[in-house]
């Protein structure tokens, strides 16, 4: 029996994944459009929680103020009949022809203010719809030649508007986060803050650091032949684990956006593991969004859409089922503490031990005996397949 999505799992999705009309580099639109409004209610109806957009989602580029106005409204109708809330928002500067080569670090400085005031009006319609957190994927900002793009230059010019756009934030008082998204290719030949890792240390540079943190997505990173649980890790480590998109890859090679599992799925159910059980104690490392950024397959209709809209969210909560009892399996408590897990977590020096007491135990270099240590055994085999019986249902 599969589980049951419900709006405490707190699943959220974004319009363009459903919306998609499977538009690709070789081939149309393989169905018809959807509206902003049935996704909502369809979404609700199948257990959701939350439903995120970039601007032009919601809002046609173009659109005069009357027409915006009244596509806000339609959705604000939508939101309070079915209680799905808006988490998390974004921006579109990738699609206009104008952002061809960037929004925040186009060659051409017009560009780049015009980029800058769309993501402000949109943040006035974020802190409007009470979305918490404002994310910043660049996939246009980036290059296919190294002749045309003076990365310094362009890195100096994205840290301006970041540092502009919290400003703005803060001066409002709209208490929002900024979460920006890593992706080492696709649309551009090359994009810039590829890795959880370089976005990490660019958010270091910006002066309001601390409001800045990242959105890692599964695929974006697998794409980068990155492993996606350690860099969660890192992230959660540092403090800035603001958000997440879930969805499946399969190695490195273009954008897959498969549904979450439907890729490396033993890094799914270690992902699932760390989320749900992570934290101090075993409770939860994340307590934001799990949010689903993929595509249904382009040859299913539209029936194919909300089936694999489910499938994200049944995938999940049974990893999350799977990853529990892999947890409560005294067989598994066993090998873990065979293979010294939580040993790790013990400092190498004592308090107040410092280098000098190191160096005067003479039990930790001289008398060590190296030999012993080096022929012991840490069971790793037995634990990792613990965990892929656990994965497979097989325990
Ligand atoms: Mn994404």
């Amino acid at each position: 029996m599969t589980p049951t999505p419900k709006p405490a799992d707190h699943f959220s999705f974004g319009l363009w994944t459903v919306g998609w009309q499977a538009r690709d580099p070789f081939g149309d639109a393989t169905r018809p459009p959807l509206d902003p409004v049935e996704s909502v209610h369809r979404l609700a109806e199948l257990g959701a929680w939350g439903v995120t957009f970039h601007d032009d989602d919601l809002i046609p580029f173009g659109s005069d103020d009357g027409e915006r106005d009244k596509h806000i409204l339609r959705f604000k109708e939508a939101l309070a009949e079915t209680g799905l809330v808006v988490p998390m928002m974004t921006t579109n500067l990738f699609t206009h022809p104008v952002f061809k080569d960037g929004g925040f670090t186009s060659n051409d400085r017009s560009v780049r203010r015009y980029a800058i005031r769309k993501v402000m009006r949109n943040l006035d319609l974020a802190a409007d719809l009470g979305a918490s957190t404002y994310v910043f994927w660049g996939g246009r900002e980036g290059s296919e030649s190294d002749a045309a793009k003076d990365v310094r230059a362009a890195l100096d010019r994205y840290r301006e508007a970041i540092d502009l756009l919290a400003e703005y934030v803060l001066d409002r008082g709209y208490g929002t986060r900024f979460a920006i998204e890593p992706k080492p290719n696709e649309p551009r030949g090359d994009i810039l803050l590829p890795t959880v890792g370089s976005a990490l240390a660019f958010i270091s540079t910006l002066e309001h650091a601390d409001m800045v943190g990242v959105n890692p997505e599964v695929g974006h990173e697998q794409m980068a032949n990155m492993n996606f649980v350690h860099s969660i890790s890192q992230a959660l480590w540092q403090g800035k684990l603001f958000h997440i998109d879930l969805n499946g890859q399969r190695g490195a090679k273009f954008d897959q956006d498969l549904i979450f599992g439907h890729g490396d799925l033993l890094s799914a159910f270690f992902l699932v593991d760390l989320l749900e059980n992570g934290g101090p104690s075993g409770a939860p490392a994340y307590d934001g969004p799990r949010h689903f950024d993929y595509k249904p397959l382009r040859t299913d209709g539209v029936d194919g859409v909300w089936e694999s809209a489910r499938a994200n969210m049944v995938t999940y909560l049974v990893l999350k089922e799977r990853a529990a009892a892999f947890r409560a399996d005294p067989e598994v408590q066993q090998a873990l503490s065979a293979a010294r897990v939580a040993e790790l977590a013990q400092p190498s020096v004592a308090p107040g031990e410092g280098y000098k007491g190191l160096l005067g135990d003479r039990s930790s270099y001289e008398d060590f005996d190296v030999e012993a240590a080096a022929s012991r055994s840490y069971g790793f085999v037995r634990l990792s397949q613990l965990a892929v019986e656990h994965a497979l249902g097989a325990r």
